[in-house]
């Protein structure tokens, strides 16, 4: 099978840059970005805090520098940041908020779409008392990876943001997909981000920029992000080669997330008919399908050797994601391909 054949569900960090894209990086205004002298990174940060209704904008290299550097920069050492119990920044960034701020995350659980539980939010906040830490901030994560690109609605926002006000204390949202969230519910992404203190989005998943992601928010947090940032090894120099791809992502690729969705909704709908894949369709809100089978190892192998390459939660648990360049025929490949795979574990039982 040629790698053309393949048909690549892992994850939407796949994606290949488009033709304007590697255009653009060829012809990019570049400068030394730690002087602050690129002139394509600074145009970058001013169209990306605008999208985000922002004050301003740093690039970083990674969604996980993003979070990273704004939980650096908004907690000090033996502080408590509150997080979902399924979230990215506590599943899968490497322990980096722990080891490097010294930060201790608490979990609270996250609903079957990425919601947190408000009650159990409200319980976690500390109250002032010599024994506690500090609850710094709030993290949410919308679209929500681990539950299956579950989409948290701007009422769901408001209301963390109120709860958190009352406190005083800021919300960081990891919207490393925040553009699929707003597209899947029809609003404008700043309806979401005005929820919140910072936001981190990646301009390389669904996006299909090559590398980076952006963190927003006010003035005075970005230059402590910029200091994180640097501390973090993640400034950069002539990053316009990166940062000009990133802007025709914002300018090109973000209504045709809807086409993104509505292959996954195809794809969990497909899934959902084929005995031995346990899936709810209704689940399944953007471009993240998760789909349960016993013995995930084999299914998944079965996939792959059908040209179909799939992601796992779990052993049992495993992850299909739609992105610019899958069509509706790739996804209609899929399940045939799935249909044969579940055959197979059946005639080897
Ligand atoms: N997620 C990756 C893997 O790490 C699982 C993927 O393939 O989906 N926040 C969220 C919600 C994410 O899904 C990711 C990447 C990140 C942050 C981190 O972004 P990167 O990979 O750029 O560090």
């Amino acid at each position: 099978m040629s790698t053309q054949d393949i048909i690549d569900l892992r994850s939407d960090t796949v994606t290949q840059p488009t033709r304007a894209m590697r255009e653009a990086m060829a012809n990019a205004e570049l400068g030394d970005d730690v002087y602050g002298e690129d002139p394509t990174v600074n145009r970058l940060e001013e169209i990306a805090a605008e999208r985000m209704g922002k004050e301003a904008a740093v690039l970083v290299t990674s969604g996980s520098m993003g979070n990273l550097t704004s939980l650096l920069a908004h907690c000090g050492r033996g502080d408590e940041a509150i997080v979902g119990d399924e979230a990215h920044v506590l599943h899968y960034e490497a322990g980096g908020v722990p080891a490097l701020g010294a930060v201790q995350l608490r979990a609270v659980p996250n609903d079957e779409h990425g919601m947190l539980d408000l009650d159990a939010l409200a319980a976690a906040i500390r109250g002032r008392n010599v024994h506690f830490p500090r609850t710094a901030v709030i993290c949410l994560e919308n679209t929500h990876n681990r539950c299956s690109g579950g989409v948290i609605t701007v009422e769901q926002m408001a209301a963390v943001a109120s709860l958190a006000g009352k406190h005083e204390i800021p919300v960081h949202l990891d919207g490393a997909r925040i553009f699929n969230a707003a597209v899947a519910l029809g609003v404008r992404v700043t309806e979401l981000t005005r929820h919140v203190d910072s936001v981190t989005f990646c301009l390389s998943k669904g996006l299909s920029a090559p590398v980076g992601s952006i963190v927003c928010g006010t003035k005075e947090f970005i230059a402590e992000v910029r200091r994180a940032r640097k501390m973090a090894g993640g400034a950069m120099r002539q990053a316009g080669i990166i940062a000009a791809p990133g802007i025709v992502a914002l300018e090109t690729m973000v209504d045709r997330l809807a086409e993104d969705h509505e292959n996954a909704a195809l794809l969990a709908e497909g899934l959902a008919q084929i005995p031995g894949l346990s899936i709810d369709p209704a689940r399944v809100q953007s471009n993240i399908v998760v789909v349960d089978v016993t013995d995930g190892a084999s299914f998944q192998r079965r996939m792959r050797d059908g040209g179909v390459l799939i992601s796992a939660f779990g052993p049992e648990r495993l992850r299909m994601v739609t992105h610019y360049g899958i069509t509706r025929q790739h996804i209609e490949r899929a399940l045939a391909c799935a249909q044969s795979a579940i055959g197979q574990a059946g005639q080897a039982a």
